[in-house]
């Protein structure tokens, strides 16, 4: 396929993702509305590179036909919140909805991956409204703490930086940072409460 061609067939994704972006954060704008503390912290978004879409069919041995059904997060979206707590929050919430369907969800918090890696997956159908008609894309959402978020950040950064082949030595520290942000996540759920008093009341503030 060509660039053209990549670009129409990754034109639907881009829809879905900036589709989805927006409804996310409007559940954080309604929470900031009744003045109470937003489950969501942030949301990002993007839709994956075309080379990494083909480096990830050739890792797996996915065929070029198969690459819309079996690479599910060429569209990808990432919720991160304050709390594990707000997690399970916004997965309710997401259950609830019916303007997109789970069809899969991967708990990487109860069953963290052996790299460190915390989050929870779900893979959505999402339907987009094309010239051609409705076309469901698969979009993937990541929902995580702050400090899971940072973890991964810096760990994909490595992991590029030795194309996948950490040295032992710094492994051994990815390792420990993973725990340390395991009991960050701990430490704060445990002053949630306190914590959550403190924005609202900071958040009342400003606006006044
Ligand atoms: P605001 O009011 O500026 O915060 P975009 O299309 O730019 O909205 P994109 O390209 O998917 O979003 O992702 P980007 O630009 O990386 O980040 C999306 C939003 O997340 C931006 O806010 C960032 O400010 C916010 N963000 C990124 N990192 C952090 C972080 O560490 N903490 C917090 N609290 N926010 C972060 P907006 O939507 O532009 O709005
Ligand atoms: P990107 O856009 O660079 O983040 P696989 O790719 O085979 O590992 P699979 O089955 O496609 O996994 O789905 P999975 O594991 O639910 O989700 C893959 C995505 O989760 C990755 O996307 C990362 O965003 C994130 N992820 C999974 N494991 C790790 C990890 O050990 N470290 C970090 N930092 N992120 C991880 P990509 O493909 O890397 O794309």
């Amino acid at each position: 396929m060509d660039y053209r061609e990549w670009e129409q067939v990754l034109s639907p994704y881009k829809q879905a993702v900036e589709e989805l972006k927006v409804k996310l954060k409007g559940i954080r704008s309604q929470f900031e509305l009744e003045g109470e503390h937003s489950p969501i912290e942030f949301v990002t978004g993007r839709v994956k590179p075309v080379v990494s879409i083909l480096d990830k069919a050739r890792r797996k041995n996915i065929s070029k036909e198969s690459i819309e059904r079996e690479i599910q997060d060429i569209a990808g979206l990432r919720i991160m919140c304050q709390f594990v707590e707000d997690i399970h929050r916004v997965l309710e919430m997401l259950r609830k909805r019916d303007d997109f369907t789970i069809i899969e969800e991967r708990d990487y918090i109860n069953h963290q991956k052996d790299s460190g890696y915390r989050s929870y997956h779900i893979v959505v159908e999402y339907p987009v409204q094309t010239f051609k008609g409705l076309k469901k894309i698969l979009v993937e959402i990541q929902i995580r703490t702050l400090a899971m978020n940072f973890w991964a950040t810096i760990e994909h950064s490595l992991n590029y930086k030795y194309s996948g082949n950490i040295p032992e030595d710094i492994k051994d520290r990815l390792q420990r940072a993973a725990e340390a942000a395991y009991r960050l996540d701990e430490e704060m759920s445990q002053i949630r409460g306190e914590i959550q008093e403190a924005q609202v009341i900071f958040s009342r503030k400003i606006e006044s």
